[in-house]
């Protein structure tokens, strides 16, 4: 990927989009097209047909896309779904007829079976039913990956793709019902904490497990791949090791300094029960992550202090 290439990073406010720009303005590219939501809606077919004759970008990293927890997942089914094949349909076909150099798509590790034999191997895609909660995602995501599959084969476009297991870190979203676990953890201890609640609640049992990479590993792992990675199937990103819940709960309590209850709510699903990500062909491409999961929250947790007020506004 030359310096002077032009490179769109699709979604570069959110976290994973804006980890990417951050990697990129790292080593020296600099022209970047970005578009935020409201300057251009990826889910019209007619808007972003206009944007790439306009500006004909060399690489694309496609990390927009509709994306939260397990409640947001679960309850705006519909939005999910819709929102999230629409995106890429538009992105991955202008990407083809613009006739760009490379297009990185960015899926996850909820594409995988409910049940799934752990670590999970790219091969066990579509071996079993997925985990209900998050359905509408994965499927859309599976779709991408398949349009990405067959825009290789049927016009030679070197479209790649990659699964990220859970991910964490600066611009993560914080609001309680629409996040994912790690900042929703982050959020309310230091409010626990804050105004000295006497226990802090977790949902479901706390028995899942969960594999975390924090967003700027994932950027680096996008840099690499964008660079040497040109393959058909789709690759695997992660770090290899995952934690229960409920020891993750015990290490944000740890520190963000709480000293109260956990409560566990199990009304509340508990989602797939593991989802471990087998990486032995990320790493026999030579790449592991660098950031540990408590330095890592520990500079979450100081990033949200830094900007609790922008986080929190919503
Ligand atoms: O991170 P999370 O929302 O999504 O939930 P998934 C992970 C686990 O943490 C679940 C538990 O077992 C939750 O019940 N959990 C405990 C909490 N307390 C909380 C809390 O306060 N907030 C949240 N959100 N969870 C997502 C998919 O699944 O994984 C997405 O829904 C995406 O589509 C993402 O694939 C990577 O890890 O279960």
């Amino acid at each position: 990927m030359e310096k002077s290439a032009k490179i769109f990073i699709a979604g570069h406010r959110g976290m994973v989009g804006s980890a990417i720009l951050r990697k990129l303005e790292a080593e020296g590219y600099s022209r970047f097209i970005l578009r935020t939501s409201g300057e251009l809606d990826l889910r019209s077919q007619q808007d972003v047909a206009e944007f790439f004759k306009t500006e004909k970008p060399d690489y694309v990293f496609l990390a927009a896309a509709k994306v939260g927890g397990i409640w947001a997942n679960n309850t705006l089914r519909a939005e999910f779904i819709y929102d999230n094949l629409q995106i890429q349909n538009n992105v991955i076909h202008q990407s083809y007829l613009h006739k760009v150099t490379k297009l990185l798509f960015l899926g996850s590790s909820c594409i995988y079976p409910k049940l799934a034999p752990q670590p999970l191997k790219e091969d066990y895609l579509l071996n079993g039913p997925l985990e209900y909660t998050n359905e509408p995602y994965a499927i859309a995501k599976i779709a991408g990956i398949k349009m990405c599959e067959a825009y290789r084969a049927q016009y030679g476009c070197n479209f790649i793709s990659a699964m990220p297991t859970n991910l964490y870190g600066p611009n993560d979203n914080y609001n309680l019902k629409s996040s994912h676990v790690l900042p929703a953890l982050i959020r309310k201890f230091h409010e626990a904490r804050e105004s000295n609640r006497p226990r802090v609640e977790i949902w479901g049992t706390g028995s899942p497990k969960r594999e975390f990479m924090h967003v700027d590993d994932l950027a680096a792992a996008c840099f690499a791949l964008m660079l040497n990675y040109s393959e058909p199937r789709f690759i695997n990103v992660g770090v290899g090791e995952d934690i229960s819940i409920k020891d993750l709960a015990l290490l944000v309590k740890k520190i963000t300094g709480y000293t109260g209850e956990l409560y566990f709510d199990s009304s509340k699903p508990d989602g797939t029960p593991r989802k471990l990500m087998d990486v032995s062909r990320l790493h026999a491409l030579g790449f592991r992550h660098n950031i540990s999961l408590e330095a890592g929250i520990a500079s979450s947790y100081k990033d949200f202090i830094e900007k609790a007020a922008v986080y929190c506004r919503a």
